[in-house]
């Protein structure tokens, strides 16, 4: 029993390793370097506790004239002293040039698009800054075009959180009162899974985000279709938005009396691929779900539930926004 049990796991622990969530599938120029800097590390040691592990054998069982050799004077020396101090410093002049390579200020200037990040209990407010000097505001999902360098500008609201998308970049904190800077370049269209990093509250396990990587044609028609106000202000579903108070955190551009700032701009809610910091997939009925359950879903978060509304009452609202393309 007690070998099957390891070997059992291995499969779901082999599945770790890829998908959109990992360090070791890189998709993006940082990922790719800490994915060589890993890979390097790590054969190397593997090559180094396989020579140990020959010499300790032959220690062991060797004949006397291999024991003899590796307790000579010029074998401690050359393999216990010259030959760690010598890998030891290759190591580290690699690592820190790998670092180096992360010099991501002269790589911001040159960047095609620059995003402000800020990380809230529990969720991401993401804010395009447009070449034409406006401002676009989304949550929880960032849109990237493949091939450009990408520069995010990354502040919290509160406390601090972490910013991580493994198959991207490496990690970096959100501290308050200071704004953190990481360039990302995605190698090749498709969605990484993000995650915060560094236990920020109640719900931390549950701000996740997802950075969707689109060819550059792709990405600019998004631009434009993002950019529009909201596709419906109109119709009952619209009114009982307004009605329910709604509108006094969100904004939907385009609705005057749904201008809140506090919480997820939802504009365009339906084009998004998850809802709540990538806590549900986005349909009708997860919508109707969070509006009511909401402290159930994802407890301590800072939206009412609202429990309230009738079933007739709730499939309205849920329409209107999953309408909100
Ligand atoms: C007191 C402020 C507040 C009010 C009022 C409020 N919400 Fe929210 N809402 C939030 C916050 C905060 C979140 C983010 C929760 C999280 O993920 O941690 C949120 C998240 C959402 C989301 C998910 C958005 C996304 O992109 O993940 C939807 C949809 C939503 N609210 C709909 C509604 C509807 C419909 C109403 C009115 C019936 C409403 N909200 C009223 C604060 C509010
Ligand atoms: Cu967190």
């Amino acid at each position: 029993m007690r070998k099957i049990i390891p070997l059992s796991c291995l499969p779901a622990l082999l599945l770790g390793c890829s998908g959109e969530q990992s360090a070791l599938a890189p998709r993006g120029e940082e990922a790719s370097e800490i994915g060589r800097l890993f890979w390097t590390m790590t054969i190397f040691l593997a090559l180094v506790l396989l020579g140990v592990l020959a010499a300790t054998v032959l220690a062991i069982a060797g004949g006397p004239r291999v024991r003899a050799r590796l307790a000579a004077h010029r074998f401690i020396v050359g393999a216990g002293v010259a030959f760690p101090t010598i890998s030891l410093l290759l190591l580290l002049a690699y690592g820190l040039s790998a670092m180096g390579s992360r010099a991501w200020h002269a790589a911001a200037g040159s960047a095609a698009l620059r995003i402000t990040v800020v990380g809230e209990q529990w969720w991401w407010r993401v804010i395009y800054h447009l070449p034409d000097g406006t401002e676009l505001e989304s949550a929880n999902e960032l849109v990237i075009p493949v091939g450009e360098r990408v520069a995010l500008s990354l502040r919290t609201a509160d406390v601090i959180h972490s910013f991580w998308v493994p198959n991207l970049a490496g990690k970096i904190d959100m501290i308050p009162g200071r704004t953190n800077r990481l360039v990302l370049r995605a190698t090749r269209a498709g969605v990484s899974r993000g995650q915060c990093a560094e236990y920020c509250g109640g719900a931390h396990a549950l701000m996740s985000f997802h950075v969707v990587a689109r060819e550059p044609p792709e990405f600019d028609e998004w631009l434009r279709l993002e950019t529009r106000p909201a596709v419906r202000t109109d119709g009952e579903g619209a009114r009982l938005f307004v009605a329910s108070g709604c509108g006094a955190c969100h904004r939907v551009r385009g609705l005057p009396s749904a201008a809140g700032r506090i919480a997820p701009d939802l504009t365009h809610v339906a084009s998004r691929r998850s809802l709540a910091a990538a806590t549900l997939t986005n349909d009708v009925d997860a919508l109707a779900a969070w509006i009511r359950d909401n402290q159930h879903i994802k407890p301590g978060n800072r939206m009412p539930p609202y429990r309230v509304l009738t079933d007739g009452e709730l499939r309205l609202l849920a329409h209107y926004l999953d309408e909100l393309e």
